[in-house]
C-alpha cells in the first residue's frame, strides 16, 4: 500500500499547482455554474435596457399656468370639444354654440323644459342636451335639431321622468343617459334608438361616456347617506361598483375608460378602470363647519389632466398621480362663485367652466409654450449642424407645430419636448449623442453582445480546458495499457473503454480503478517471488 501511495503522490502535486486549480475552477465553470452566471448576466443586461428605455420613455411635466379669456353669460351647463374650437352651452331654454373666442355662432330655444345637461362630441359635430321635462335633443353643428326623445321613453314606458344628465361619447356614436326618477341608465345610439336600460336601485344621477364609447361610469344616489359608482361596458353589463360615502356630485371618464375621477362632498377621487381607488385629494374647510364641495369634476380625455371646480369658486388642475398643477380662485370679492360645471379639453390645453350662470374659457398661456416650440426647433438643427441624422425628430416636430397651431398647446409642448430629447440622443439610449461612444447604437445592444462575447470566451476557455486534460488522462491510461499489454495482459477491451469515455471524471475513476489493479496484481507477483513454488504448491494442495 505505501508504494501505492507514492507512486501518486506526483500526481498530487500536481493538483495542488495554480494552474491545476483554475483548470478545476474553469472545469466547474463549465458545468453548472456557467449556466446560472450566464443567466444571470443576460438577465442583468435585460434589466439595464429595461432601465434605459423607462428613463428614455420619461417626458418632462410642464408646470402649467392659464389666463381667462372671456365669460359668456346666462349659463348653466356647458361642454368643450376636444381642442375647445366649439363649447356648448346651456342656460333656461336657450341651447348656445359658442366658437373659441366666446361669440355665439347659434341659439336655438328648446320647446319644453330647461337645459339640465348638455355634452359635445370631439370634434363639435354633434351636442346633445338634456332637459328637466324629460326630454333629450340631439343638435348638429348647424344647430338644427336632428331629434328629440320624448315620445318614445314615455309613450313606450308608462311613466314620466326627467333626463338629468347626458353624456354623447366623443365620436358621436352612443348617448348614455340618465332617467333620475325612475332609476334607468339607458344607452341611445346616435339615430335615436335606444340599446339598452339598466335599472338600478336608488336614483341615477351624473354619466360619463368614454371616447371609444366601451365604458360607461354612472353615479347612483342610494339613499341620504351613500352613493355608488358604477361601471358599465358597451353591452350594459355592469363591471364594477364602489360605495362612496355621501353625495357624489359629479364623475368623468378618460377616452379610453382607464381612469375615472370621482366628485364627492370635499374630495376628488381617481379610479382605475378595475375599480380600484388611486387616490383621494381632500380640500379643507372653509370655515369651521362648512366644507368646500366638490360640485364638479372633468378628466381630460388623454387621462393626462383633472378639473375639479367648488362651490367656493376653487378651481385646480391635478395630474394623473394627484399632483396640484394649477389652481384659481373664481370670484374672490364676492367669496367666491358656487361652480357648477366644469370641461377640460381633450389635451388640457382649455378648461371651461360654468358659475353663477356665467360661462369662463381659461387657455393654457402660449408664451412659455411658445419658449418650448423654440428650444426644441433650435436643438434639432444644432443637432443636425453637426451631422446627426434627426429626421425623425424633425417629423415629430412638424407634428408639433400643427398642434400647436391647431390649439393642442399641452400636447405640443409634450410633443415639443419628445423631438428635442429625440434630437440629443438619436438613438433613444439615454446618453445624449456628445457622450455617446455609438450615438447611433443603443449602448444597451453593444453591452448586451460584449456580456454573450465573453461568456462565449469563458465557455471555449473552460471547454479547451477540459479537452486538454482529457486528452492529458488518456495518454497516461494508454502508457499503462501499453505497459501492461507488452507484460502479456489482454487489456484491450479496458483500452476501447477508455478511448470512448467523454467525461473526466469517468476517466479519472477508471484510471483510479486501473491503478488499483495493477497495484494489486504486483502485490500478488511480489508475493509469489517471495514465497517461492514449493509453498505455492503447498498451498495449492492445502486448498483441494
Ligand atoms: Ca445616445
Ligand atoms: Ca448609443
Amino acid at each position: 500500500m505505501k508504494e501505492r501511495v507514492q507512486k501518486f503522490k506526483p500526481i498530487k502535486e500536481e493538483l495542488s499547482t495554480r494552474s491545476y486549480s483554475f483548470t478545476i475552477w474553469l472545469r466547474n465553470l463549465s458545468r453548472s455554474k456557467v449556466y446560472s452566471s450566464y443567466i444571470l448576466s443576460v438577465l442583468l443586461t435585460l434589466f439595464i435596457i429595461f432601465i434605459t428605455e423607462v428613463n428614455t420613455t420619461q417626458t418632462q411635466e410642464l408646470q402649467a399656468d392659464y389666463e381667462l379669456l372671456w365669460n359668456y353669460s346666462g349659463v348653466s351647463e356647458a361642454s368643450v370639444s376636444s381642442n375647445s374650437s366649439y363649447i356648448a352651452v346651456g342656460g333656461g331654454a336657450e341651447v348656445c354654440l359658442l366658437n373659441r373666442e366666446g361669440e355665439p355662432l347659434w341659439i336655438h330655444n328648446i320647446n319644453a323644459g330647461r337645459v339640465s345637461d348638455i355634452s359635445i362630441t370631439s370634434d363639435g359635430s354633434y351636442i346633445v342636451v338634456g332637459t328637466d321635462a324629460g326630454t333629450i335633443n340631439l343638435f348638429n353643428k348647424q344647430g338644427k335639431i336632428l331629434w328629440t326623445q320624448k315620445k318614445m321613453l314615455w309613450e313606450i314606458r308608462d311613466y314620466n321622468s326627467t333626463y338629468s344628465h347626458v353624456s354623447i361619447s366623443p365620436d358621436g356614436l352612443y348617448i348614455a343617459v340618465t332617467v333620475d326618477d325612475n332609476g334607468e341608465i339607458s344607452l341611445i345610439s346616435r339615430e335615436g334608438k335606444l340599446l339598452w336600460s339598466y335599472k338600478v336601485d336608488g336614483f341615477p344621477g351624473c354619466v360619463s361616456i368614454s371616447s371609444d364609447g366601451l365604458y360607461i361610469a354612472v353615479t347612483v344616489m342610494e339613499n341620504y347617506k351613500n352613493s355608488e359608482i358604477l361601471l358599465f361596458n358597451i353591452e350594459g353589463n355592469l363591471l364594477w361598483s364602489h360605495k362612496v360615502d355621501g353625495y357624489i356630485s359629479d364623475v368623468s371618464i378618460s377616452s379610453d375608460g382607464s381612469y375615472i375621477v370621482l366628485g364627492t362632498n370635499s374630495r376628488v377621487g381617481l379610479f382605475n378602470k378595475q375599480g380600484k381607488l388611486l387616490w383621494n385629494y381632500y380640500y379643507e374647510n372653509v370655515s369651521k363647519w362648512v366644507p368646500e364641495e366638490v360640485k364638479t369634476v372633468s378628466i381630460s380625455s388623454d387621462s393626462s389632466y383633472i378639473a375639479a371646480g367648488t362651490d367656493n369658486g376653487n378651481i385646480s388642475l391635478r395630474n394623473k398621480t394627484g399632483e396640484l398643477l394649477w389652481s384659481y380662485q373664481l370670484g374672490v370679492d364676492i367669496g367666491g362663485k358656487n361652480i357648477y360645471d366644469i370641461s377640460v379639453s381633450s389635451d388640457g390645453s382649455y378648461i371651461v367652466v360654468v358659475a353663477n350662470s356665467e360661462v369662463y374659457l381659461f387657455a393654457l398661456m402660449v408664451d412659455p409654450i411658445k419658449l418650448i416650440l423654440d428650444q426644441a426647433r433650435s436643438v434639432i438643427s444644432q443637432e443636425k449642424t453637426k451631422g446627426f441624422i434627426v429626421t425623425k425628430a424633425e417629423a415629430l416636430f412638424s407634428k408639433t407645430e400643427q398642434d400647436f397651431g391647431s390649439g393642442y398647446y399641452m400636447r405640443a409642448s409634450k410633443l415639443a419636448n419628445q423631438a428635442k430629447n429625440l434630437a440629443l440622443d438619436i438613438d433613444q439610449d439615454g446618453v445624449i449623442n456628445k457622450d455617446d461612444f455609438a450615438p447611433t447604437i443603443k449602448n444597451t445592444y453593444i453591452y448586451f453582445i460584449l456580456t454573450i462575447l465573453f461568456l462565449s470566451l469563458i465557455f471555449t476557455i473552460a471547454y479547451i480546458s477540459n479537452k486538454r486534460m482529457m486528452k492529458r488522462k488518456t495518454n497516461k491510461c494508454r502508457l499503462i495499457i501499453k505497459q501492461l499489454e507488452t507484460e502479456g495482459c489482454d487489456v484491450s477491451a479496458l483500452r476501447d473503454r477508455l478511448i470512448k469515455m467523454k467525461h473526466l471524471n469517468q476517466i479519472e475513476q477508471e484510471f483510479k480503478e486501473l491503478e488499483d489493479k495493477i497495484q494489486k496484481l504486483k502485490q500478488i507477483e511480489s508475493e509469489i517471488d517471495l514465497l517461492g513454488l514449493e509453498c505455492i504448491v503447498k498451498l495449492y494442495s492445502s486448498d483441494s
